[in-house]
């Protein structure tokens, strides 16, 4: 049995029954096998801990390390092509009906194999992780045949493997309707989307089910049908979900008692009181709001009165968010939706590993929560919301 302590000026533990921050000054953290044993003040260490090994942290900020709960990480080619289109005036869905969008990165993805597919995610993953990320979520969702969606889903499982850090993997092949199915939506659910989740299940692939609930993609009825299976298998379901428009996305997700509906601009405020009552975290994405130069935000103050827990995540993708970054994340959430820095500190930490089904394990400094933390280089917390393109990541430190 190893004991370790580990100090630090200030310990932001998140936990959720401490005001603010839940900042400990002059703070420690005791740490027996991985686990975190207790969290204090230096001078009140436990008995029995008196001869454990110090890990002096120094004038620093301690945080849980931090999480990345949407992502699509994993994909072939980029879409700077689209990126100049949009500035010559072509919007976002009018790419997507033109044969753009969404289904231009599923040829590229095609194109790749697993190997390639993990070579070009791996530059992506490492950005996150040189911020202090170490969980991250990565969806299918580019692939759009069985085969290409499980050759997604092992890349993302094979990262996992390849750097220190958790993914967790989410089934999305409910995010486009493929040239191939075009205008054959319930074709493509019922002979690719809903086999194909069988077949990854099978191969221990899934950890959630996900979908684009859009009038671009898929409708709630047709979720539904997806949702059902998920449920039968066990498996958590989330939601892309009044991105674009309001289709009552959020509303369907919660019935299924989901862990997150995402994006959330056109949500109304029946939407968030469902969300609350089936304790559906509302993950919020600055960087596609920002890059689609949406005009609408979130309704973040239907949110905090309906008591909805707020995540938020870089939704890393080619077309709608090519944004690796957690702390420019955490920035963009407070700039352009006015997320208190606490609230952005929150969503990438207590409130990701709720969207994630991890709440139990991570995401705050607590007794018998793992040991996953990151030490800054700043005096406060807001600080990390606050800069701009500044990384202040000292180190991650785990287990
Ligand atoms: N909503 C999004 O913002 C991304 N996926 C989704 O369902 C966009 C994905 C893309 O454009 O490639
Ligand atoms: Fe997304």
């Amino acid at each position: 049995m190893t004991l370790k302590i580990i100090t630090a000026a200030t310990i932001a533990t998140m936990a959720p029954a401490t005001p603010g921050y839940g900042l400990i000054v002059n703070g420690a953290i005791g740490v027996e096998d991985q686990s975190i044993a207790w969290v204090g003040r230096i001078d009140a260490a436990p008995a029995g801990w008196r001869d454990a090994a110090i890990e002096d942290c120094g004038n620093r900020l301690v945080t849980p390390a931090l999480i990345d709960c949407h992502t699509h990480l994993v994909f072939g080619g980029n879409r700077a092509k689209e990126f100049e289109m949009r500035l010559e005036g072509a919007t976002y869905e009018e790419i997507a009906r033109a044969g753009g969008g969404i289904v231009s990165t599923v040829a590229a993805t095609r194109a790749l194999s697993e190997d390639e597919l993990v070579e070009a995610a791996l530059p992506r993953l490492d950005a996150l992780v040189a911020e202090g990320a170490h969980t991250v979520e990565i969806k299918s969702g580019y692939g759009l045949t069985i085969g290409d969606e499980l050759k997604m889903l092992r890349a993302a499982r094979r990262l996992g493997a390849m750097r220190k850090v958790r993914v967790r993997t989410s089934y999305l092949a409910a995010h486009a309707v493929p040239a191939e199915y075009k205008g054959r939506a319930d074709a493509y659910i019922d002979e690719i989307v809903l086999p194909g989740l069988k077949a990854a299940h099978g191969e221990g692939l899934v950890d959630a089910v996900d979908g684009f609930c859009e009038g671009i993609a898929f409708s709630p009825e047709q979720m539904a049908r997806i949702f059902e299976r998920a449920r039968g298998l066990g498996i958590p379901v989330k939601l892309h979900a009044e991105q674009l428009s309001n289709l009552g996305g959020a509303a369907l997700a919660a019935s299924f008692g989901a862990l997150s509906a995402d994006h959330l601009e056109y949500l109304d405020e029946a939407g968030a009181e469902a969300m609350a009552k089936s304790g559906t975290v509302a993950v919020l994405l600055p960087g596609a709001f920002y890059f689609l130069r949406e005009k609408q935000a979130p309704p973040v103050d239907a949110l905090r009165r309906a008591g909805v827990p707020i995540a938020i995540a870089t939704d890393c993708n080619p077309g709608s968010s090519p944004l690796a970054s957690l702390l420019l994340t955490m920035n963009m959430a407070s700039t352009l939706f006015r997320l208190t820095p606490e609230e952005a500190l929150a969503g990438v930490t207590r409130n990701a590993a709720r969207a994630l089904g991890l709440a139990d394990e991570i995401g705050t400094i607590e007794a018998g929560k793992r040991a996953e933390l990151a030490v800054w280089d700043v005096g406060h917390p807001a600080e990390l919301a606050y800069r701009i393109g500044f990384n202040a990541l000292e180190r991650v430190i785990v287990g």
